[in-house]
Parts: C-alpha cells; sequence; structure tokens
C-alpha cells in the first residue's frame, strides 16, 4: 500500500450505552492518548481526525426493555452511519475509536451504503469472543452490543434506527474469527444464517494464519471490500483485561500481530472498527497500548520486509 497517498479517519465514537455499564465512552480519549494519530502519522499516512460524534437521543425511538438505551444507541447509530459513510466516499479508510460494539451497527451500515454504491460486496472479519448475534427476544441482557451482527445482516430490524431499505450484509459474508462465547438461540441464529465462525478450537487445530489467509483468499476473490471489527475481548484477558466481558482463553498477541500483519500485506482492509475498550478497568493503559499496536500492524509496520507476500 503506498501509504502516502493514503488518508485514515479517525471517527470517535464515546458510546458505552450498548454495553450495559460505564467506561467505554472513554475509549477514544485513551486510543488518542496511547497514540493512535501519530502512529498512523508516522506510517505515512494523512490522518485527519474527525472529532468525537455526540448525537442528541433519537426523540422517535421508543425505549424498547429488550434492547436497553435504544434511543441513544439508535442515535449514534445514525450518526456513526453517515460518518463512515462519508469518510469512505471521501477516500479515507475511516476508523472508528470505541466505544461498546453497539457501534459496529453503523460502521458496518455506512460501509455496506458505500459497497453497494461502487458495486463492490461487503465483507466483515468479526474478531470477538462473542458472536454478537442476538436479537431483542434472543438476548440475554437486553444489551445492545450483543446484537449487531444480527442487526446489519437484517436479521434484527428491532425499532427504525436507519432506513428499511438500506443494504444489509450477506451473512454469509461474515467470517468470525475467535469465538468463544454463544448464546444457546444464538447458536442456532448463527447456524441457520450461515455465518463462518471460526471458534477458538479452529484456531488451536488448524492455526490462525491458516484461517486468516483462507478467509483473505474469499474476499480476493469475491473482488470485496473488507471491514474488520477488533473486539478488545478477542484477545486473552492477559493480554488486553481493559474490557468489560473478559473470556478465558483468548487469542495470543502474537496470534492477533499475525492477523494484522496478513491483512495488511492482502491490501484488502477498507474499514476498521477497535471497540470495546474499557480504560475504567484497563490496568495502566495496558490495553489501549495493545490495541494501537495492533491496529499500526494492520495498517504496515513491520519488523522485517518479507521478500513474498502472503494472503
Ligand atoms: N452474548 C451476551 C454477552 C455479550 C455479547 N457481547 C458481549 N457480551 N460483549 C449478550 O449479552 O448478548
Ligand atoms: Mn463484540
Ligand atoms: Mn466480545
Amino acid at each position: 500500500m503506498a501509504n502516502q497517498q493514503k488518508t485514515v479517519a479517525l471517527i470517535g465514537v464515546p458510546l458505552e450505552e450498548g454495553s450495559g455499564r460505564g467506561g467505554c465512552a472513554m475509549g477514544p480519549a485513551a486510543y488518542r492518548i496511547a497514540g493512535i494519530g501519530p502512529a498512523m502519522r508516522d506510517l505515512g499516512y494523512t490522518v485527519e481526525d474527525r472529532g468525537d460524534l455526540r448525537p442528541e437521543p433519537a426523540t422517535d425511538l421508543a425505549d424498547m426493555p429488550r434492547a436497553k438505551n435504544l434511543p441513544v444507541v439508535g442515535a449514534f447509530t445514525r450518526a456513526i452511519e453517515a460518518a463512515t459513510y462519508e469518510a469512505a466516499a471521501s477516500g479515507a479508510v475511516p476508523i472508528l475509536l470505541g466505544g461498546d460494539h453497539s457501534l459496529s451497527m453503523g460502521s458496518v451500515s455506512g460501509m455496506a451504503r458505500y459497497a453497494s454504491e461502487v458495486g463492490r460486496p461487503l465483507y466483515v472479519l468479526w474478531l470477538d469472543a462473542h458472536s454478537d448475534f442476538n436479537a431483542p427476544e434472543t438476548s440475554p441482557s437486553g444489551n445492545i452490543h450483543g446484537m449487531p451482527v444480527a442487526f446489519f445482516c437484517g436479521q434484527a430490524e428491532f425499532a427504525a434506527i436507519l432506513p428499511s431499505e438500506r443494504p444489509f450484509v450477506d451473512p454469509q459474508h461474515v467470517y468470525q474469527v475467535g469465538i468463544r462465547s454463544v448464546d444457546e438461540e444464538e447458536r442456532r441464529l448463527i447456524a441457520e444464517n450461515a455465518v463462518n465462525v471460526f471458534d477458538m478450537r479452529a484456531i488451536d487445530e488448524e492455526g490462525m494464519g491458516s484461517i486468516v489467509k483462507r478467509i483473505l483468499a474469499d474476499v480476493r476473490q469475491a473482488d470485496a471490500l473488507l471491514h474488520v471489527s477488533l473486539d478488545v475481548d478477542f484477545l486473552d484477558p492477559d493480554v488486553a483485561p481493559g474490557v468489560g466481558t473478559t473470556v478465558p482463553g483468548g487469542a495470543t498477541f502474537r496470534e492477533a500481530h499475525l492477523i494484522m500483519e496478513l491483512l495488511h500485506d492482502s491490501g484488502l482492509v477498507s474499514s476498521l472498527d477497535l471497540v470495546e475498550l474499557n480504560p475504567f478497568l484497563d490496568d495502566r493503559g495496558r490495553s489501549a497500548r495493545v490495541m494501537v499496536e495492533l491496529a499500526a500492524s494492520l495498517f504496515g509496520r513491520r519488523i522485517l520486509d518479507r521478500p513474498t507476500r502472503g494472503g
């Protein structure tokens, strides 16, 4: 990638109402303090920091008991969808600085709109301990951060957050890696919808490198745009403790780093979410720094030059 010609747009999303607890709203500030902007500039990108989105709660969205804080999350979704679409349409690579994972309802929907305008499919790489495929009726918690994948695939159309004619993502174009916590009903839904799920067992048995190379080959074959959504809890809690829903047995730093390097080499990534960082639960900024480090690798920071490019 010729970094010099590329612009990254940083979009801060101080949203925590989808997670059922406080803290993720401090995420954008933590990423900036951990140096996300300078890291991208050092790699040769032009960095446009578009600040933090701060929408008023949407008055047309009524409270729903099984989708907590819907008026706030819905208002954010609209603002995020527009900001992500505009950044992509301006030729930049949007990086969403979250914020809890409900923000992906907006970022992925914005990228889906952009992809359909340029006539290409959108594929999604979902790096997470959780499948986030609940609907309000199936969610055990009512927290919307457990629902974004179902939402952007058109399977959880709760309330009129975005126009009903918006482009959806085909669930078969969603690749989930790192999964190790799925609810009972959710398990049925991801199977029915044929989401591609690589759980930790698959990673242990097949290896991260071969799984990611296969996914990237599918994306290339489809001439698709690729949106990457990185949840802090994809990582093992020993690596990144600053997240509300730690699940043991997660990806190691090396596994995560390898994915990022393979993604960079592929040249296929069009947009990125960094989500679920809770600085209030972090250990002296460790998780924020790890996330910035991984983002830098995805955008081309490398240890040694490689004679041949993988993918
Ligand atoms: N699946 C559970 C838990 C959960 C999902 N995403 C996170 N937690 N971060 C739920 O509430 O939907
Ligand atoms: Mn998640
Ligand atoms: Mn998660």
